[in-house]
């Protein structure tokens, strides 16, 4: 049995300075549901990623990176389109800046018959993403059929809120039917506040938001760490102090934690755990997931205790 997640996976191109300075750039790879699948396969959950990619060197690279980590692979590609890109710097604030290089690129090309490169998939959880529906009318599409196809299996929507793809206003709608066709939603306070936008605290978003239908709405905090409303009980968890390199991806981590906890059947204490230290740990590296932890890392023990209310 294995978890599908499906959407771009991208090149990344990054440096620690102003790009418009920079001598070097290094390169990896990234998008969310990719890096979510990386995740789950680290932490030992069986996990499949569904996407396309163009027929070029960074196509195959993403391709090459997903299967090293243990990602089964269902990729389609595309040779009409290249695989798209991602520009990431720091200013000179330390702020990461993010610039896509993206439009009309192969993983926006997703359309709904590019779901059959996953028969065979033994799928027990489906993973998407705010992302997808925002790149193209026909990857929208595809996110509405996979969740059609596997109707039957529990699904996990991250609200991913891409500003430099559609504004707030157009995307909420979207949001909305998502969430209410999903089982568990991640979502930042500020992008819980696009689904509901009267709450008053993160603990009033996820009682707002788990009113659209989701059994467990899971609210992403950073340094105040998370909390979680699971069949109607609030579990808050402090986060861990890192030393911040880069927090690309850490959302993406704190997903992967939770549901590979979920997919493996433990307790809602220990997916919010595993959830908080992952983001933590994602946090350390300037790449997208190279700091995403393997089980093994997560064995040392950490003063984490949840409050319960
Ligand atoms: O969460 C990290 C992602 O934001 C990054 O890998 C790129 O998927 C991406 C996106 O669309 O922003």
């Amino acid at each position: 049995m294995s978890v599908l997640t499906l959407g771009e996976a991208l090149g990344v191109l990054h440096t620690g300075e102003s790009i418009a300075h920079a001598s070097h750039l290094r390169i990896g790879t990234g998008g969310s549901e990719a890096n979510v699948a990386i995740g789950l396969a680290r932490l030992g959950a069986p996990v499949a990623w569904l996407g396309r990619t163009g027929d070029d060197g960074l196509g195959r690279r993403v391709v090459r990176e997903l299967r090293a980590e243990g990602v089964d692979v269902r990729a389609v590609v595309d040779p009409a389109a290249p695989t798209g890109l991602l520009l990431k710097e720091t200013d000179g604030a330390g702020r990461t800046e993010v610039v896509y290089h993206r439009r009309g690129s192969a993983g926006g090309r997703l359309a709904p018959e590019d779901l059959a490169a996953a028969d065979g998939v033994p799928v027990e959880h489906l993973h998407v993403t705010g992302i997808t529906p925002a790149l193209s009318a026909s990857a929208a599409a595809t996110v509405d059929a996979a969740l059609d196809r596997w109707s039957g299996v529990p699904v996990s929507f991250d609200v991913n809120h891409r500003s430099r793809l559609w504004s707030g206003e157009t995307a909420a709608p979207a949001y909305r039917a998502l969430a209410a066709r999903a089982d568990v939603v991640f979502a930042g306070f500020d992008e819980a506040l696009l689904l509901a936008p009267d709450a008053a605290d993160p603990e009033d978003a996820a009682r707002r938001i788990a009113a659209l239908g989701p059994a467990e709405v899971v609210v992403k905090l950073g340094e105040d760490g998370a909390l979680a409303l699971v069949d109607g009980e609030v579990l808050r968890m402090p986060a861990v102090p890192v030393r911040v390199v880069d927090t690309v991806g850490a959302g993406d981590a704190f997903v992967a934690g939770w549901l590979a906890e979920r997919v493996l059947g433990r307790p809602v204490e220990e997916r919010l755990r595993t959830a908080v230290r992952a983001g933590a740990a994602a946090c350390t590296h300037a790449g997208d997931w190279e700091g995403l932890p393997f089980r093994r890392d997560l064995e040392a023990p950490v003063a984490l205790e949840p409050v319960r209310r």
